[in-house]
């Protein structure tokens, strides 16, 4: 638990046909036995994940992945896989055989990754078999248009400066870690509350909330932390009002009438949505949710596996809260963890959870799934305050995304 959470790290790909050596360079990054290597190609079939502290770049994810040129019926599942793990890619290692040199196939694949704007570099292996002249290496750049390096992952060659070469290409964008910094300012007062019931987890409070504890203090702010039970006398301990008051959006509504109209309020989820996932999708998703037909089937997706307690929020409140908003009986499926379906044709609609414990990338492309299949997408925050009615209330410190709120039938 001491380690930075997988949402967090700079997801690290290395991509490229079967046998390059994709799981051979992976072991020489980490110097351990991570993955597994032979001769017969296809020996990776799932995505190996290894965390670790990448000098000098920090905490990343680097991730071996089955080759992507693999035939039949197994390689179509692998290389879904591996498309899958594209999804969640911040950077990107494209591994070059130095005596194949480029293929189609590489082509295709740096064409692929540059379409979802994913920055990478090439990485000539097996350079202790063939010289590998700079020249060559120039021309390689030129025709993958990205910064390619040579290695040998056998003998070490290239390593340590591969290194250096993924910190200096590699940018993490720290923007991710921005849940409401922008708000607020050193010595201003952030008022947080959190809700405890049966659903809640034991021991602990949920990610979201830690998230933006951390951001209150990270910005030299002070956070108090306070449940509904208890707020009225926690506002009347408080010599001045607070900066911004966020709640956590199951009890927005019972909040909401306590806190002065002219102090910004808000919730963890409209935070954590704006942070990593795409508000203006989630209203647009939002409003044509609430038309749909009775008996539309709507996907329910959280990303974190946790044990479901009575009255879960994906298993019973949010089919509660589409109810209440609609009026109508609709079909609910649910799914957990790191899946997310490619095909959504079934569904007619998805309510994603905040994606606390993805990075920003994956939740977009669960968004850009969603808008590619044509299916509305919104998150447990939008439809909680709106079927609580608050919902302009939530949005009104986000001046941009309350006018599309308003100006989106
Ligand atoms: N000579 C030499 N052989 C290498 C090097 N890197 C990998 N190999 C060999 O290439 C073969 C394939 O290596 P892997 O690391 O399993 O390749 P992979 O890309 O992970 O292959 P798949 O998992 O099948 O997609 C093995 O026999 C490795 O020992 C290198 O730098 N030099
Ligand atoms: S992964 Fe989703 S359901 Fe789990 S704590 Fe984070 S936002 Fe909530
Ligand atoms: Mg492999």
């Amino acid at each position: 638990m001491n380690t930075t959470p997988m949402g967090f790290r700079l997801h690290i790909a290395i991509l490229g046909r079967r046998n390059v050596g994709k799981s051979t360079l992976i072991n020489a990054i980490t110097n351990q036995q991570i993955a597994i290597v032979s001769e017969v190609a296809g020996t990776t079939t799932d995505p190996v994940f290894k965390t670790m502290e990448l000098l000098p770049l920090g905490p990343v994810v680097l991730i071996d992945t089955a080759g992507l040129d693999d035939n039949g019926e197994l390689g179509a599942l692998r290389k879904e896989k591996t498309y899958e793990v594209m999804d969640k890619t911040d950077f990107a290692i494209i591994v070059l055989d130095a005596e194949d040199g480029i293929t189609a196939f590489e082509k295709e694949l740096a064409a692929e990754i540059k379409k979802r704007e994913i920055p990478s570099i090439g990485v000539i292996n097996k350079c202790d078999l063939i010289s590998v002249t700079t020249d060559l290496v120039h021309e390689y750049e030129d025709t993958l248009g990205i910064p390619v390096t040579k290695v040998s992952s056998k003998t070490g060659y290239g390593i340590e400066e591969l290194k250096g070469f993924i910190a200096d290409h590699a940018v993490y964008d720290d923007t991710q870690l921005n849940i409401l910094r922008d708000f607020i300012s050193p010595n201003d007062t952030v008022l947080l509350i959190t809700h405890i019931d049966c659903a809640a987890p034991k021991g602990r409070i949920i990610l979201p909330q830690q998230q933006t504890i951390r951001d209150v203090i990270e910005a030299g702010a002070t956070a108090i932390v306070t449940q509904e039970k208890i707020l009225v006398q926690t506002l009347e301990k408080l010599k001045e009002p607070p900066k911004l008051v966020v709640t956590d959006s199951l009890v927005s509504n019972i909040v909401e009438p306590l806190i002065n109209a002219k102090i910004p309020f808000t919730s963890f989820s409209i935070l954590i949505g704006r942070q990593k996932g795409n508000l203006e999708e989630y209203i647009k998703g939002l409003k044509r949710i609430i038309k749909l037909q009775a008996g539309s089937r709507i996907l329910i997706a959280e990303t974190c596996t946790h044990y479901r307690q009575e009255r879960d929020l994906a298993k019973v409140q949010i089919p509660q809260y589409v109810q209440d908003l609609t009026g109508k009986e609709m079909s609910f499926d649910w799914t957990s963890g790191t899946y997310f379906p490619r095909d959504l044709s079934k569904y007619d609609g998805v309510i994603h959870c905040g994606g606390c414990t993805i990075n920003r990338q994956e939740m977009n492309s669960r968004i850009r799934i969603a808008k590619e299949n044509n299916v509305p997408i919104t998150n447990y925050g939008m439809l909680i305050t709106c079927a609580q009615g608050i919902i302009e209330r939530v949005l009104e410190p986000f001046p941009n995304i309350h006018s599309i709120y308003q100006s989106e039938t």
